[in-house]
Order: C-alpha cells, then structure tokens, then sequence
C-alpha cells in the first residue's frame, strides 16, 4: 500500500495518474495547502523541501514528482510507462521528463510563486509577463515535437505524457493558453478521454471542459 501526499491540481497528480493507471493499492493524505500544511513540522519529517508531493512506499518517502514518477514506472514495469533498459526510447523519456520538471514546471513555479523572485513588490506583474513568454517559448517546443508524434515519445503513452498533461493543466490560465498550439491542444484533447485522466480529474474536482471542448481550427 503506498501513500500519496497531495493536493488537488499540484504535483502530485502525475503521481496519482500513475497510481492510478496502474491499478496499485494506494491512499490519499491530503496535505492542505490552504493552511499552509506542506510547512508544518510533521510532513517536514517526510519531506524537508517542505513542498507536495511526497510518496511513501514501504515506510520510505519519496520526494520530487520526477523520481516518484521514475520509481513507479520501474516498480511496475509491466505497465510499460517508461522504455526498458536498452531501449533507444529510453534516453529520450528521461529528457522530455527532465525538460518537463526543470524547464516548464520550474517556469510555473516562478510564474505561480512570484513574489519569491523579486524582493520589489512593484515588478511582480513584470515576472509574471516574462514567465509567460518563457513558458510560452517551451510549450512551441513541445507542439512541435507532437506535430508528427501521437504522445510525447512517439506511438506509446509513457509517464512523460501524464506529467506533461498536469502542466498544461496549470498552463490554461496563463496568457497563452496550451490551446493555442494546434498540435499540443489536438493531443491533450487525445489524452482528455483516458479513463486514467478522467477518473483522477473527477476525483480531485478538475475540469476538463477546456480540453474536451476544444475546437481544431480548420
Ligand atoms: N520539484 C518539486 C516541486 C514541488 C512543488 O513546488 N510543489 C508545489 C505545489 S505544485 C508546492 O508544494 N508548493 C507549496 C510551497 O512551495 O510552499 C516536484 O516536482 O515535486
């Protein structure tokens, strides 16, 4: 039985996507953000960077979404969310899962947590403008990787496609929406329908009318 330390819409639903997919035993502790929880001394024992998600398998905890996701997959080979040893795809997961949680996600944080990066209080719609070119920059990057491939790495779902389609979930308020790529909206579009998606989605109270609504342009 493995235990997920989450809130709804954070870093840990990549995770929980996981967990899902693949038909494991696992619980959900919340840890409420909205008091601030995530600081508080007990979870800071499972989790000094004092932030979500953290994983605990078999009394160990695991934290940083990535290396939880990369645990998972290994555990689990048999669900095949990640190329095998040996496989040429293999190198090519761990870059876009690096790029994805370094690059995108680290630009999030600075868009979401802005203050943290200015000790000015009056340029903090100024970070907030230049996070959203940056991100803006990175998912180009992604719509055209997914121009001629039907997920990330190319004709299999992998975990990278889970992580990816948390972050854009994030990016739909930014100023430019993931629906604005034609490539990347056609494929979260795609991914909107997995059962996975839409159980997780439903179960911590995420729309996804903006995905499944979406309209190619012609
Ligand atoms: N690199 C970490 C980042 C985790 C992270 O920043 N989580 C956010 C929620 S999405 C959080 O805990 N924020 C609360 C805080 O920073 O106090 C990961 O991917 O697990």
């Amino acid at each position: 039985m493995y235990q997920l330390y989450y809130y709804p819409n954070n870093a840990s639903l990549a995770p929980h996507f996981l967990l899902h997919h693949m038909n494991l035993a696992y619980e959900l502790v919340l840890v409420d953000k909205k008091t601030n929880a995530q600081k508080s001394a007990d979870y800071l024992k499972l989790n000094p960077a004092g932030r979500i998600p953290t994983l605990v398998a078999n009394n160990q905890p695991i934290f940083e979404s990535p290396a939880i996701c990369i645990y998972l997959c290994e555990s689990h080979p048999e669900y095949a969310l990640m190329p095998a040893v040996g496989d040429p795809l293999r190198p090519i997961f761990f870059q876009w899962l690096a790029y994805l949680n370094n690059t995108l996600q680290a630009e999030l944080m600075v868009r979401y947590y802005p203050h943290r990066h200015t000790n000015d209080e009056s340029t903090i719609t100024h970070v907030v403008a230049a996070q959203d070119e940056r991100i803006a920059d990175a998912l180009s990057l992604i719509n055209a990787q997914l121009e001629h491939n039907q997920y990330l790495l190319g004709s299999d779902l992998t975990a990278c496609d889970y992580f990816l389609f948390m972050l854009a979930l994030w990016c739909l308020p930014l100023s430019q929406s993931p629906l604005a790529f034609v490539h990347l909206a056609a494929y979260l579009q795609r991914l909107s329908h997995i059962d996975t998606i839409n159980i997780v989605c439903e179960l911590e109270c995420i729309d996804l009318t903006p995905f499944k609504s979406y309209i190619e342009p012609i």
